[in-house]
């Protein structure tokens, strides 16, 4: 063995030690793969990443993500062996307690030499894809003095399984992402034992019929590791690097098998894997040979971050980088202008064409957005004149056809939005946002900007049916905490409502916009979206009624009110563009809204649940709680009882039995 090879082997035992010691103090998490892919991280970190531990953020770094969340271990030893801030020993000590930054799955706002929140698996890597797409388009815009890195994943044998990957890899092959490599933790175990009990496929072949190049290498062997790394990063193509490891390698008794991939090992065996390894160290201490060797590559980033700063320095474009890397949003001079105009008219159109209308100054307003669609651009009315197709011939572009790809659409969205630098928007039917919802949970979890654009809102949609006519959907997504749901009424709300999304620098947003045309409703007022629910018309006659409606609904709310106003009931109505954001305001003005004494309404076109705790108990709830069905819209609105006609005998109904 050469003195290389045997650092080496020392500097991934240290991997092991600290991952086998917390998981054990910890009574809980997942040994077996940072064990089993501590030699391939040691090679990568140690002769190929680049990255600066003084500078987590530094923006022209190389990306690493651990697609296999549940071996968080395995980057909480690297982060700290290299010389990160965070996490400390006593971070690491305190594995998966309460408030530790070292949680059961790596988190990005946790630590700042996390990328993304791993742990769903298969979405590290479909973000990767998206940090990939956000490196390339910055380099073809800012050039590689500024913008020249790769990104690297580990991803487990579940990465690979998941459907999304299949989405992920499919998009990276075809955009010829060649700054994307991917190393798999080729163990081939999974929780339920060998992958052979669920798989039979040929996973090189399946990623070389999407484009990809694949190598694979001995991931205990640091020259075969080495080798296949540098074959990786040399391809031009995507790379899938095999690594064929043995899971909790160096647990003499459990290496191998199944029990390793998430149970602490066991004091015993902990004991025999400390002689195996010849590791004499107590628990949570490395000691200072190795540590120190692990520290001196972890500063010998630090020249290449330097170079790239005065590259940044002397560059023209240095303040624009910088600011987008910031995600400082210019001023929205050209919609502010164009809403300003629309103000004056009455514009008679879908949310969704009102969307496309916004999008056509608000991309020229601010370059840094990223627009796309999951095979739907002529439906969500997504594409804007400013934003060219993004392909592999021109990364510049600003509009990817993501193809019938939801999940990985959004998870790709995430890891742009994490690289910086971009802002992604991107659109399906609401009705399939169920098709990526944990990426839309993720995005709000990891607290990122990404927008979803998500049309034909409702039975609104019409003859598609069932299938496609959300109920649900709405509501749903108002229940995940962090993502602000928005559902305009006109073509005001929808400028409004853009602009709002894109001033939530941390929080991800979704527009439920409709495919029907829906009225004009204002022609007065600035930003009254910004309070999420505002009194769009108020009583006449005396107030016995609040219509409080959201989206297309709100006109029909109106009609509602006029019929009864015309009776002598006065009714207000509340437009409801943001249910989070209305609830965020503070109680009096809540109140003033919605005030006690008085029947209230809620109409939307989709389930009542939940719409109690605005109503109240005794409100009335005017929705939908069944699928809908195939036929014209008006028809539609009619049948389900979301008429005028329909509703107004129910609230005099309401009314009487007060
Ligand atoms: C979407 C999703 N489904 C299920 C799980 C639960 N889970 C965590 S790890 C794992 C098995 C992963 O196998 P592999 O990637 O081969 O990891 P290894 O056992 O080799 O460490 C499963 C099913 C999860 N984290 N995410
Ligand atoms: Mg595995």
């Amino acid at each position: 063995m050469s003195l290389e090879t045997a650092k080496l082997g020392q500097m991934a035992n240290a991997i092991r030690a600290l991952s086998m010691d917390a998981v054990q103090a910890a009574n809980s998490g997942h040994p077996g793969m940072p064990m089993g892919m501590a030699d391939v991280a040691t090679v990568l970190f140690s002769q190929v990443l680049k990255f600066d531990p003084a500078a987590p953020k530094w923006p022209d770094r190389d990306r690493f993500v651990l697609s296999a969340g549940h071996g968080s271990m395995l980057i909480y030893s690297l982060l700290h062996l290299t010389g990160y801030a965070e996490p400390t020993m006593d971070d690491i000590r305190n594995f998966r307690q309460l408030h530790s930054k070292c949680a059961g799955h790596p988190e990005n706002f946790e630590l700042e030499g996390v990328e993304c929140t791993t742990g769903p698996l298969g979405q590290g890597m479909a973000m990767a894809v998206g940090m990939a797409m956000a490196e390339r388009h910055l380099n073809a815009t800012f050039g590689p003095d500024l913008a020249d890195h790769r990104t690297f994943v580990i991803a487990g044998d579940g990465c690979l399984m998941e459907g999304i990957n299949h989405e992920a890899i499919g998009l990276a092959g075809h955009l010829k992402l060649g700054q994307l490599n991917v190393l798999w933790d080729d163990n081939r175990i999974t929780i339920d034992g060998d992958t052979n009990v669920s798989t039979s496929e040929d996973i090189p072949a399946r990623y070389r019929a999407t484009g990809w190049h694949v190598t694979e290498c001995d991931g205990h062997d640091f020259a075969d590791i080495a080798r296949a790394l540098a074959e990786a990063v040399a391809d031009p193509r995507p790379s899938l690097v095999a690594c064929r490891t043995v899971i909790g390698k160096g647990a003499p008794n459990k290496q191998g098998g199944h029990n390793v991939h998430g149970s602490p090992l066991g004091a015993d065996e902990v004991a025999a894997a400390r002689a195996y390894l010849g590791w004499t160290a107590a628990p949570f201490e490395v000691p200072a040979d190795i540590l120190a060797d692990w520290r001196a590559l972890g500063t010998k980033g630090a020249a290449a971050h330097a170079a790239w700063a005065q590259r940044l320095t002397a560059s023209p474009r240095g303040a624009e980088f910088n600011a987008r890397m910031a995600g400082e949003l210019p001023p929205f001079t050209a919609t502010e202008k164009a809403l300003g105009e629309w103000t004056q008219g009455s514009n008679k159109v879908a949310t969704r064409k009102a969307s496309e209308m916004v999008l056509q100054t608000l991309t020229v307003d601010v370059p840094a957005m990223i627009g796309g669609s999951a095979d739907l651009t002529g439906s969500n009315l997504t594409k804007a004149k400013a934003t060219t197709p993004f392909t592999a011939e021109d990364y510049a572009g600003r509009y990817v056809y993501y193809g019938i790809r939801e999940f990985g659409m959004a998870a790709a969205m995430n890891g742009m939005a994490l690289h910086g630098g971009v802002i992604p928007y991107g659109g399906t039917f609401l009705v399939f946002s169920d098709y990526m919802r944990n990426a839309i949970r993720m995005s709000a979890l990891q607290q990122v900007r990404a927008i979803y654009v998500l049309t034909h809102d409702s039975i609104g949609q019409g003859e598609d049916g069932p299938t496609h006519q959300p109920i649900e959907h709405v509501m749903s997504m108002r229940m995940i905490p962090g993502l602000e749901v928005f559902r305009p009424a006109d073509i005001i709300e929808t400028a409004e409502c853009w602009m709002l999304a894109m001033q939530n620098a941390h929080n991800p947003s979704v527009l439920a916009l409709t495919r029907q045309n829906v009225p004009q409703l204002r022609n007065a007022g600035r930003m009254l979206s910004a309070k999420g629910g505002y009194r769009l018309a108020a009583a006449a006659a005396p107030r016995k009624v609040v219509l409080v409606a959201t989206g297309s609904e709100v006109a029909i709310a109106l009609a509602v009110r006029d019929t009864l106003e015309a009776q002598g009931i006065g009714a207000d109505v509340v437009s409801l563009p943001s249910w989070s954001r209305f609830m965020a305001q503070d109680g009096a003005y809540r109140k003033d809204m919605l005030p006690a004494g008085v029947l209230k309404v809620s109409i939307e076109a989709g389930t009542t649940f939940g719409w109690e705790a605005l109503v109240g108990q005794d409100g009335l709830r005017i929705g939908i709680d069944t699928f809908g069905a195939s036929a014209p819209a008006e028809v539609l609105y009619d049948y389900f009882g979301l008429t005028p006609a329909k509703i107004v005998p129910r609230v005099m109904t309401a009314l009487q039995n007060q």
